[in-house]
């Protein structure tokens, strides 16, 4: 029986070897992520790109015998996953795989070793393995890294971001996807994103603080 990572493990694998399997992979032939578009609602109100923050169910199997090695839906919580699509905070692969994709779309994505775990894969994940993503997507909102999005959260216009102020945001994004969420959905979210962005500690993202990927053309 393989274990199931938990979310946050997973993330910081993906945050490890992110870097280090792009590096590896110069050197041989360009590694391919394969994307297979399981569904795709006929209505899209808004395509998921870099930077966009996404909500995500996602299980991944191992390609050589089918094996699931981890599952969103089992996770502690059940909920789906939000992280910031393009930036590292998961897999290259998923990175790449997961782009263009509308609220409610399905896809299938295999992710060559060089792009997901590497030479040494990270248990349970063995070494060199190609993995395969089943993804869902649930909701796409520009994420908090866009400048257009940091001028719609700041309400009150003082150049810096309060935790109400982008409660509120997440709140509307939500509600504007058909998919309120409850309190704590949110505050799950919150607290992540002002774990990862408030460097200060000062319980407020400056101007300053959010632009960490103004170079990393959102
Ligand atoms: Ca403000
Ligand atoms: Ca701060």
């Amino acid at each position: 029986m393989w274990s199931v990572l938990t979310c946050t493990l997973c993330l910081l694998v993906a945050s490890q070897l992110g870097p280090r399997a792009v590096r590896a992979s110069a050197a041989e032939l360009e590694p391919e992520v394969k994307t297979e578009v399981v569904f795709r609602p006929e209505t899209c109100t808004q395509k998921s790109k870099r930077g966009d923050l996404v909500n995500v169910h996602y299980d991944g199997f191992l390609e050589e015998n089918g094996s699931q090695f981890y599952c969103s839906r089992s996770d502690k919580t059940g909920h789906p996953q939000w992280f910031v699509l393009g930036i590292g905070q998961v897999i290259k692969g998923l990175d790449i795989g997961m782009m263009d994709m509308c609220p409610g779309e399905k896809r299938k994505i295999t992710v060559p070793p060089a792009l997901a775990f590497g030479e040494k894969g990270k248990h349970p994940v063995p070494p060199n393995a190609t993995v395969v993503f089943e993804v869902e997507v649930y909701s796409v909102s520009r994420g908090p890294r866009s400048m257009e999005a940091f001028g719609e959260m700041d309400n009150d216009s003082d150049k810096s971001l309060s935790k109400a102020e982008v409660k509120e945001y997440l709140k509307l994004s939500y509600e504007k996807g058909g998919k309120p969420r409850d309190d704590a959905f949110y505050e799950k979210i919150m607290a992540d994103i002002f774990h990862k962005s408030d460097q200060d500690k000062d319980g407020v993202i400056s101007a300053k603080e959010y632009n960490i990927y103004k170079h990393d053309e959102l």
